[in-house]
């Protein structure tokens, strides 16, 4: 056979997905067998995901993606950091905990009395964010559930081990815990133990392109899949799937993952560990091939989906609103006033669900600047601030690693969002190049096709394959001397 299929599984913060790809020498086409949404659940004040549901939508979509085309394999990626416990029986203790749930307010400060920040970045090289896996189980520290717990599994690994019985732990997601030394790509036993981590939680780690073992009998007939499929490790953390996806062709390129994140850096050979990268918040996260995936973590699109939601959960004179159409409204945006809200892109406020409009006022407010009044401003307020953050985001990335780029890669969601794709080719000075949009599920196929020997090992291949086969969009940056001030003016006053 010189084509295959391949599944890939890839959940977001906001949905997850079954992706059907055939490859071939010069093949690589993408459909979406299965879309599903992902709800966050509260219970006694607790933000959970609903782990079932999502399961059950897997399922559905393995479902849907085999009775297209015999699989030859499947790979299974998502969101970074979270984790389900198991008791001794393999049984799912309880339902995995949100990232952006309040338990770990406050928990950061606490470790570091006992390992200064300062050692800690120095050690793992993770950025500060109050929900890395180590706070989260700082913060479970003395319950009954993680006092019966026996194994730990990232999220793509709990999935895998209900498919297939097997457990593992994902290096690229492994790597999210603020647990690991990226400069050795193994776990830091050092900090766990003063932390009072119980490594011995994470099963052994699995690499990218390892076998990670067959369906089981009852997944084949929960799914209706009849030979036994093979699930292939690919980069779990959807994040450094993305990257595996960007299709650049230089080596000077920088690159910004958009989804309900913004993820912008560098790809590095090494990590970047230094005292100014840790006061930049700069992670080291580990990649395919020995990589680095050296970013910033941006607020992103969410700072927009969650306005959308609060839109359409008003209630007006007449009952309730319907939040706006969005290509309307990005439309509306593109001609309100430019750099007029701004706010900082990276404000940990924005973390939490709730009323994101009100948010975004107090937040220009607070910095003395106009609020926007309308769903449009709003909108244009944050296209402006993300373009912002981007721009001081690959500024950063290339002085603290000591590189420089000459084009900016736009992959995921936002890739399709014209007008944030040019506000940051603007932003930065610099040529975007826009898409795939499905980097995440591009980057979860190419890795098994290349564990399935269907490519060369150089990651290079992949790329090329890419930049052949997907559909690109290239925005050029304003050449207008006017437009370039006011970013230059722009990037100097915000953050306030
Ligand atoms: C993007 C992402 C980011 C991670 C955040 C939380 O989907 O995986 O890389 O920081 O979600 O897990």
């Amino acid at each position: 056979r010189s084509h295959h299929h391949f599944a890939a599984i890839d959940l977001g913060a906001s949905s997850g997905r079954v992706m059907v790809a055939r490859t071939g020498p010069d093949t690589l086409t993408l459909q979406e067998a299965h879309r599903f949404p992902n709800r966050p659940v509260r219970t006694r004040g607790t933000l959970h995901w609903d782990i079932l549901s999502l399961y059950a939508g897997v399922l559905d979509g393995l479902r849907a993606a085999g009775s297209a085309a015999p699989l030859t394999s499947i790979g299974i990626d998502g969101w970074a950091v979270d984790y389900g416990l198991l008791d001794a029986d393999g049984v799912l203790l309880g339902n995995p905990v949100h990232y952006r749930d309040t338990r770990t307010d406050g928990i950061a400060a606490k470790a570091w009395t006992t390992v200064p920040a300062t050692e800690l970045y120095a050690t793992t090289g993770i950025q500060y964010a109050p929900f890395n896996t180590l706070y989260q189980l700082m913060a479970a520290q003395g319950t009954a559930q993680l006092a019966a717990a026996r194994h730990l599994l990232m999220i793509p690994d709990l999935l895998t081990y209900w498919l297939t019985g097997e457990l593992g732990t994902e290096l690229t997601n492994a790597s999210t815990t603020q647990l690991m030394d990226p400069g050795t790509g193994d776990w830091s036993p050092e900090v766990a133990t003063r932390l009072g981590i119980g490594l011995g939680l994470f099963p052994p780690l699995r690499h990218p392109g390892d076998p990670a073992g067959h369906l089981l009998p009852q997944v084949l007939d929960g799914t209706g899949l009849t030979t036994p499929t093979p699930i292939t490790t690919v980069a779990s953390h959807d994040t450094a799937s993305a990257v595996a996806a960007v299709p650049a062709t230089t080596e000077n390129f920088a690159y910004i993952c958009t989804g309900t994140w913004s993820l912008a850096g560098l790809e590095l050979s090494a990590p970047v560990r230094t005292e100014e990268s840790r006061e930049a918040n700069f992670t080291n996260e580990l990649g395919i091939d020995g990589t680095v995936r050296y970013l910033r973590n941006i607020m992103g699109l969410w700072l927009l989906q969650e306005c959308l939601r609060t839109w359409g959960s008003e209630t007006g004179p007449t009952g309730p609103t319907a939040a706006p159409d969005l290509d309307a409204l990005l439309r509306e945006a593109a001609t309100a006033p430019a750099l007029r809200s701004l706010v900082d892109a990276a404000d940990p406020t924005f973390l939490p669900p709730g009323n994101m409009p009100h948010r975004i006022a107090r937040a220009c407010e607070a910095a003395g600047r106009p609020a926007p009044r309308t769903p449009a401003e709003t909108a244009r307020c944050i296209l402006d601030s993300l373009a912002l953050a981007h721009r001081r985001a690959i500024e950063d990335a290339q002085r603290l690693a000591d590189r420089t780029v000459d084009v900016v890669h736009i992959v995921g969601g936002g890739a399709r969002n014209a007008l944030l794709c040019q506000l940051t080719a603007d932003a930065c000075g610099l040529p975007v190049i826009a898409g795939p949009a499905e980097a995440a599920a591009l980057g979860n196929v190419l890795v098994q096709a290349r564990a399935h020997g269907l490519m060369g090992d150089d990651r290079h291949e992949m790329r090329a394959l890419l930049a052949r086969t997907q559909q690109l969009t290239r925005y050029e940056p304003t050449s207008d001397p006017a437009r370039r001030a006011a970013w230059e003016e722009a990037s100097r006053r915000v953050p306030a």
